[in-house]
């Protein structure tokens, strides 16, 4: 059949007329199944962010359409009435889907509302709300409660976790045959280790170091701005998330991050074996099990595969960043952490070049990665920022990704860990030589970002250089937001925390397929993932994936057998379809929905009402003497802001190991690293300024001062 012939013969199957209205050439594969949610009585061709837009933010939509003269569009209230109007702009045709479009740009109205609708070009989208930053709060704690329920060698309490209890997975008891005293695979090794606990990986029960460390890296991370930035560290402290730690005086997200930097440790090899040090890559089921499968009755052999120096340097990393956040926590632990990253360094400085082979893709994903230069950096910045030693400083300044462009348009994870590093380069304080420039490089890098989030008619802050879409590039996207946030976080530029704001709206729903890529967040939102233990689709007895579960997302080189028989040639924004067999594009994984808690986080730390507002004085802090491991400092306050601070406290959080013991003119009261400082001088006017010093104990590494400080 000709191709023109064929794409009317769909056209008149479905009845209605294709929602794409591209030209034919591109309407025709986007179009030809149902699966592509191509079906114009369902999918709105006014594309919006379903869960909705700040009132202090950018709020724009995207309209499909053939038309090329702007239209005029209406807002409408609940009730109908229309609240706002305006005219579009016309966009052309966008490459990343195919179709021709124009943008909405409605940010100039600012109430509040739910259930409020924008039509334009004879069609309305699903209806939204205005004032969502709550809703924002509830995905930072759903994103971030999906590791708890992804957690191996641990029952989960259907109490903290309702609709989602289960038996503790790979703890030893048949038919279990792991992960208490696991062999390595033939000819690997001679020993067995426990290696119980983390994260299930994805669907997959395996669990990864590479994998595991990206997303324990974004955990602490997003834990580690509430240090640095201007935000609200209470909202991830204990008692914050759905897990079952409360009441530790612990961070309920470092709890998280321990529960996998546990497992992490657990698979480094023991001394005196012949890679000591080194970081076994992963461990996994012999085969492939099918779906559904709960982990307590997985029957498979686990196996131990070879160590990897990525996996050895990711621990370096992690466990060197978890080292400096645990201290005010947990001591021991972060001594066994900061031994642990520093063997493992050493190892993989002896064995750099062991790499995971992509062949190794049997019962478990391969995570192959023959270029290891990225992780080294990674590391050495990881154990510089919390030793401050010359040996890992060397190492920083002699990598070539300390100099060269990190920010690449494909975005980084972990595949890719330079990003990782240059990122707390740049904000975690140090006495790094070239901080100024390597702080202006991530702004420079988010300004490149918002430039292809403005160019793209659908906000997407992504672009592969070959234009095709990666598996996970739902991941990909929100890296590159994570960079745009930390823009903000280094200039409190406006600009850049709209561009989050805006780019979000991309991942809830305005975008080629109308699809909310969150489960339950949105009208038309991804619940179909591709899951052993959340098979709902398969066996209506077992859950769907959790609120706040990103799926992977559009996927060009679609490579199972679902999406690569109903989407073939689909252009790249479409290459996803909602359907539990497609594990190319509707995967969940801990890495992906890591990145979506980082991102999420940064957004319930958005006010409504613009961003959070600047602290109202300057503090310059200095430290006037240190003597190893006792310091004096002095901090200036000043009054910057237009209203007199009547007994107002100065607030603020050490990144290392201080503890202050006194403070001259001031009292100061100490909890974990953050430091309440009460001050003998308790009317400050406008303008004036004053002086507190302060004496503690450094216990280990750098005695760095403080990023950020409030007062009131
Ligand atoms: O996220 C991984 C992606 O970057 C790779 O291209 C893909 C193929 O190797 O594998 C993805 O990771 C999967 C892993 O191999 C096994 N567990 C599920 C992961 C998410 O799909």
């Amino acid at each position: 059949m000709k191709r023109s012939l064929l794409i009317a013969a769909a056209a008149v199957l479905l009845v209605v007329p294709v929602t794409t209205l591209a030209t034919p050439a591109e309407a025709g594969p986007v179009c030809t199944t149902a699966r592509t949610l191509c079906l114009g009585d369902v999918n709105s061709r006014v594309r919006v962010n379903q869960v909705g837009y700040l009132t202090d933010g950018p709020k724009e939509a995207t309209v499909v359409t053939m038309r090329n003269t702007p239209l005029p569009w209406q807002l409408r209230d609940a009730a109908g009435t229309v609240v706002a109007r305006g005219s579009t702009t016309p966009r052309g045709v966008d490459t990343t889907s195919g179709q021709n479009v124009q943008t909405a740009d409605f940010s100039a109205y600012h109430s509040a509302g739910t259930g409020l609708t924008l039509a334009a070009d004879g069609d309305t989208s699903v209806p939204f709300g205005i004032g969502v930053n709550a809703a924002y709060e509830k995905l930072r704690v759903d994103a971030l409660s999906f590791f708890y329920t992804q957690r191996s060698g641990i029952a989960i309490v259907g109490s903290i976790a309702p609709g989602y209890g289960r038996a503790a997975g790979h703890l030893g008891v048949p038919p279990n045959r792991g992960d208490t005293d696991v062999p390595c695979q033939p000819g690997v090794c001679d020993y067995r280790l426990d290696v119980r606990g983390g994260w299930y990986d994805a669907s997959d029960q395996g669990k990864y170091v590479v994998n595991g460390a990206i997303a324990v890296y974004e955990l602490m991370s997003a834990f580690e701005r509430t240090k640095l930035a201007p935000a609200e560290p209470g909202r991830l402290g204990d008692g914050s998330l759905r897990i079952p730690e409360h009441g530790n005086s612990v961070p309920d997200i470092l709890d998280e991050a321990r529960w996998e930097l546990e497992f992490m440790l657990r698979m480094q090899v023991p001394a005196g074996e012949p890679l000591a040090g080194m970081v076994h890559h992963k461990v996994h089921d012999r085969a492939w099990t099918g779906l559904p499968q709960d982990p307590a009755a997985d029957p498979q052999p686990r196996e131990l595969h070879p160590p990897s120096t990525a996996a050895t340097l990711d621990l370096a990393a992690t466990a060197a960043h978890g080292a400096r956040l645990f201290q005010p926590y947990d001591r021991t632990f972060a001594a066994r952490l900061l031994a642990a990253a520093r063997t493992a360094w050493t190892a993989a400085v002896a064995h750099p070049a062991i790499y995971a082979p992509s062949s190794d893709n049997v019962g478990g994903g391969a995570y192959d990665d023959n270029d290891v230069s990225d992780e080294f950096y990674w590391a050495a910045a990881e154990l510089y920022l919390s030793t401050g030693e010359p040996a890992y400083l060397d190492a920083v300044m002699a990598s070539p990704w300390h100099t060269a462009d990190v920010f690449r348009p494909q975005g980084f994870g972990w595949q890719f860990t330079a990003t990782a590093g240059r990122l707390d380069l740049a904000t975690v304080p140090s006495a790094l030589p070239d901080r100024a420039r390597v702080r202006q490089s991530v702004v420079d890098g988010a300004k490149k970002y918002l430039a292809m989030l403005r160019a793209s008619p659908y906000g997407i802050a992504y672009a592969p250089l070959d234009g095709k879409f990666d598996w996970g590039s739902n991941d990909l996207v929100l890296s590159n937001l994570m960079v745009i946030a930390t823009a903000f976080d280094i200039t409190g530029d406006r600009q850049f925390r709209d561009g989050v704001v805006s780019g979000m709206d991309y991942l809830l729903g305005r975008n080629a397929l109308q699809q909310s890529y969150v489960t339950a967040f949105g009208e038309r939102s991804s619940h179909n993932q591709h899951s052993r233990m959340y098979a709902h689709q398969l066996d209506a007895a077992l859950p769907s994936p959790p609120a706040g579960s990103l799926a992977g997302g559009p996927n060009s080189s679609i490579q199972d057998p679902v999406a690569s028989s109903s989407l073939r040639g689909c252009a790249p924004q479409s290459c996803y379809v909602d359907d539990i067999q497609a594990w190319s594009t509707n995967e969940i994984a801990i890495n992906w929905n890591a990145t979506l808690s980082w991102v999420a986080s940064f957004l319930a730390d958005q006010r409504e009402a613009g961003p959070v507002p600047a602290p109202a004085c300057s503090v310059s802090y200095g430290v006037v003497f240190d003597f190893g491991h006792e310091f004096l400092a002095r901090a200036t306050v000043r009054n910057t802001s237009t209203q007199t601070l009547d007994d107002w406290k100065l607030r603020y959080a050490y990144t290392g190991t201080q503890k202050v013991t006194w403070a001259f003119n001031a009292t100061a009261r100490q909890t974990a690293a953050s430091v309440e400082v009460t001050p003998g001088h308790s009317r400050l006017r406008p303008g004036e300024s004053t002086t507190i010093l302060l004496a503690g104990r450094v216990d280990w590494g750098p005695d760095t001062v403080p990023a950020s400080f409030s007062c009131g």
